[in-house]
């Protein structure tokens, strides 16, 4: 699925900016900001912890001579269940809150007259999207009759609304659908194989390095492009070139381009190579969260967060727990930051040995049938961005289960089919004896929170606990190892020495007993700790306004660990033989 641009042949209306808004059961339309959640923007508690239906409405204009062309209406994301009106029509519905989805509408709209697009957003999660959630009727004496609460089993704000951009984008009638690359390298050049989706049959393709020179051309609906001594794209030194399509029809001629790079990425051994050279992770498991805005996507935050990445000396991060929006992926090709991409499978866990989550009625065949139509819609948004390098299909789920054996087996299968050039993996809290899904991925990702959830409070056991348990997943799995996640709760502004807990210098202290195990044992290819800033979760008990594992506070300001792995980082190189 392409990402809306505009050329000589394309138009984007960008629909963003002031909606009408209401709740199902409001007749009343207040103001509502798009992109953005709806939760954080007004003063009631009801609408910031409201579940069920929401309805988005607005105005636009479709000039006549738009009549020759298609139009198409394009929801950046809406989380979750969406349903699409324009002037009464319903036309496209979609499920899943963190994906695009997209609709012709050129027979719904009135030429040189106004439209109406009316959006409804429904936020309450079930068994079978993702991630998962039930709402439950509690029945007890302690709560009046009715009484319901949204049960989720992961740790972010269930934020909703439209988050990303609406956009309405035109292409003539024959046009240029989708196209995908695939680069090779081989001695001294590179091999980019493209291939194209259309009606039409007559392309030209141009590939111009940062110079606007042409460096290859071809004229095939699919074909091969060669580069004589590419440069590649590589973390901390993202070259990249610009890919031209042209499709070359009378009446139908299209332009699309998109700046792509070249590289490799394979896993060989211990090794995570990118262009054959062993590459070391060094980053944060994220989340897109922001002050008032929710998930709302916004370029202000966006542009910092990748400021901020480079400032401390990350390469890479973990689009934990669901994939992020395209306008971060462009991002993150042009930083030159990698990105291992997450499926919003979180939450397929209820931290309870008891209680079977891969069973019918739970996550179960209709689930599989949404996750694997969610690796599709996953694979046909990114498959092109070089700065995407992995792809992770779930987030601590109860892998342990006999149930979750054959479902992700299932889910990695058709990922590896889609996708047969990146590497896959599956983030695990498990013991690595216990998993019956590490076996079917490239490379373990394993979170641990020695001294945190386990041993709260004391910093000793760090070593002894984690290099036993990753020495065990080396001996079972034979493949490389990233710590996908370690970190501890620290509010900015407490500090105590000898170090406690929730203190900046605890959170410093575990995390330097992290690393230096890490540093240590050579089949391990990657640190990421929890989390890049502090972001907002449901409310509870343990939480203090929000998750304060952040090595930034919400508000993007550094913590002192911040500081020692700016330090930590600037000597470790990106690439090296470990
Ligand atoms: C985890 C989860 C992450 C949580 C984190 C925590 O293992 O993957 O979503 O936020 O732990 O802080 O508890």
């Amino acid at each position: 699925m392409l990402y809306p641009k505009e050329s000589e042949t394309r138009e984007v209306k960008d629909l963003s900016g002031v909606w009408e808004f209401r709740t199902e059961s409001d007749k009343n339309y207040i103001l509502m900001p798009v992109p953005a959640s709806f939760n954080d923007i007004t003063q009631d508690i009801n609408l910031r912890d409201y579940v069920g239906r929401v309805y988005y409405k607005k105005s636009f204009f479709i000039p006549v001579y738009w009549k020759e062309r298609n139009i198409f209406l394009r929801v950046g994301a809406a989380a979750h269940f969406s349903e699409v009106y324009v002037n009464g029509n319903l036309v496209t519905k979609h499920k899943g809150g963190f994906l695009p989805f997209e609709a012709e509408i050129s027979k719904f709209v009135n030429y040189g007259q106004e439209n109406i697009i009316e959006i409804m957003v429904d936020n309450t999660l079930t068994w079978d999207v993702l991630p998962p959630g039930e709402l439950k009727v509690i029945e007890d004496e302690m709560h009046p009759k009715g009484y319901k609460v949204l049960n989720y089993y992961f740790d972010f704000f269930n934020y909703s609304g439209i988050h990303r951009p609406v956009v309405i984008y035109t292409t003539p009638k024959v046009y240029i659908k989708d196209f995908s690359v695939i680069t090779e390298l081989s001695n001294n050049s590179a091999l980019v194989k493209y291939s194209i989706e259309s009606e039409g049959n007559n392309f030209q393709v141009i590939l111009r390095d940062k110079d606007k020179n042409i460096v290859a051309e071809n004229f095939g609906k699919s074909g091969v492009l060669e580069v004589k001594n590419p440069k590649l794209w590589e973390p901390g030194n993202p070259y990249l070139y610009n890919l031209e399509i042209k499709l070359l029809e009378k009446d139908n001629f299209d332009i699309y381009r998109m700046d792509i790079g070249i590289r490799t990425v394979r896993v060989e051994g211990k090794q995570f190579l990118i262009n054959e050279k062993p590459f070391y992770f060094k980053g944060f498991g994220k989340h897109e969260d922001s002050d008032i805005r929710g998930k709302g996507l916004d370029q202000v935050i966006n542009i910092k967060d990748f400021n901020l990445l480079k400032w401390i000396g990350a390469n890479s991060f973990r689009t934990s727990h669901y994939p992020y929006s395209e306008e971060i992926l462009f991002l993150a090709d042009q930083y030159g930051i990698a990105v291992i991409e997450e499926a919003p499978a979180v939450g397929l866990n209820l931290w309870n040995r008891n209680e079977k989550v891969f069973t019918e009625g739970r996550v179960d065949g209709k689930t599989l049938e949404h996750h694997l139509e969610i690796m599709r819609e996953l694979i046909a948004r990114d498959k092109n961005h070089p700065s995407v390098i992995m792809w992770s299909v779930a987030n601590e789920a109860a892998t342990y289960e006999d149930g979750a054996e054959e479902y992700f087996r299932r889910v990695i299968e058709e990922t590896r089919r889609l996708d047969p050039t990146r590497p896959i993996t599956i983030v695990e809290n498990t013991k690595a004896s216990e998993t019956k899904v590490s076996k079917y991925v490239d490379v373990i990702c394993v979170n641990r929170y020695y001294s945190w959830y386990t041993d709260s409070g004391d910093l000793s056991v760090i070593e002894y606990q984690l290099e036993r348990d990753l020495r065990e997943w080396y001996e079972l799995y034979r493949k490389p190892i990233i710590l996908s996640e370690f970190g501890a709760d620290a509010i900015s502004g407490f500090h105590s020495d000898p170090p406690l807990m929730f203190t900046e210098e605890y959170q410093q202290e575990m995390i330097k007993r992290f690393v230096g195990v890490l540093d240590r044992l050579d089949f391990v290819v990657g640190e990421h700790i929890w989390n890049f800033a502090d972001f907002m979760t449901k409310q509870s008990i343990t939480r203090v306004v929000g998750n304060k594992k952040g090595v930034f506070t919400r508000n993007r300001q550094p913590k002192m660990v911040a500081h020692f792995l700016k330090e930590r980082w600037s000597k470790l190189p990106d690439f090296w033989e470990k």
